[in-house]
């Protein structure tokens, strides 16, 4: 397995659509261990391909608790089935926007289908933070950050804090 590094933003790469995977071969599941790797590394409860520079429709997601037998879901093409009416707030981060915090809302409940390690079609119905999570995962597949599920005032700050970071970071050679 391999650890991949991780886009921050602002970053056109996240913002763009990715494309179906046509199949769950070796090839795709290595990706699935190794951004299992570099989630548990960050650490972080969900990563999505485009995050690591792949724009092909690729989660993963484990939201075991440290202690917890863990328990990683490696999807592809995974695709909203059903969301409920009711929806729940939760406070989001994202391993592409370090440091930075918002408060959502969402379905609190979803059905997916999606294609496993061994290209086998499953569906899972989630809820609470697992859902909150493949949503927020879903999105990136799309381009979307949890920020633009925020007011256009509070993405602002935390946009630009982030883009004055990497000029900072850029000039000192990090
Ligand atoms: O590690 C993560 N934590 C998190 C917390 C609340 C809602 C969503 C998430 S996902 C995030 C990892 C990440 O950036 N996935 O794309
Ligand atoms: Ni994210």
């Amino acid at each position: 397995m391999a650890k991949l590094s991780i886009i921050v933003a602002p970053d056109r790469r996240l913002k763009l659509k990715s494309a179906p995977v046509e199949r769950v071969d070796a090839a795709v599941r290595r990706l699935m261990d190794d951004m299992l790797e570099t989630m548990y590394a960050a650490p972080g409860i969900g990563l999505a391909a485009p995050q690591v520079g792949v724009t092909r429709r690729i989660i993963v997601v484990d939201i075991a608790r440290k202690g917890e037998a863990p328990a990683p879901l490696r999807m592809a093409n995974p695709m909203r089935l059903w969301t409920s009416d009711s929806s729940v707030v939760y406070d989001e981060g994202c391993l592409s926007l370090p440091e930075q915090y918002s408060e959502v809302r969402r379905p609190d409940r979803v059905r997916v289908r999606y294609l496993d390690h061994d290209n086998a079609t499953r569906e899972i119905e989630a809820e609470g933070l697992l859902a909150t999570c493949i949503q927020h995962e879903m999105d990136h597949l799309d381009g979307v950050l949890f920020v633009d599920h925020i007011s256009a005032l509070k993405r602002g700050i935390i946009l630009r804090k982030l883009g004055k970071a990497k000029r900072t970071d850029a000039l000192a050679g990090a």
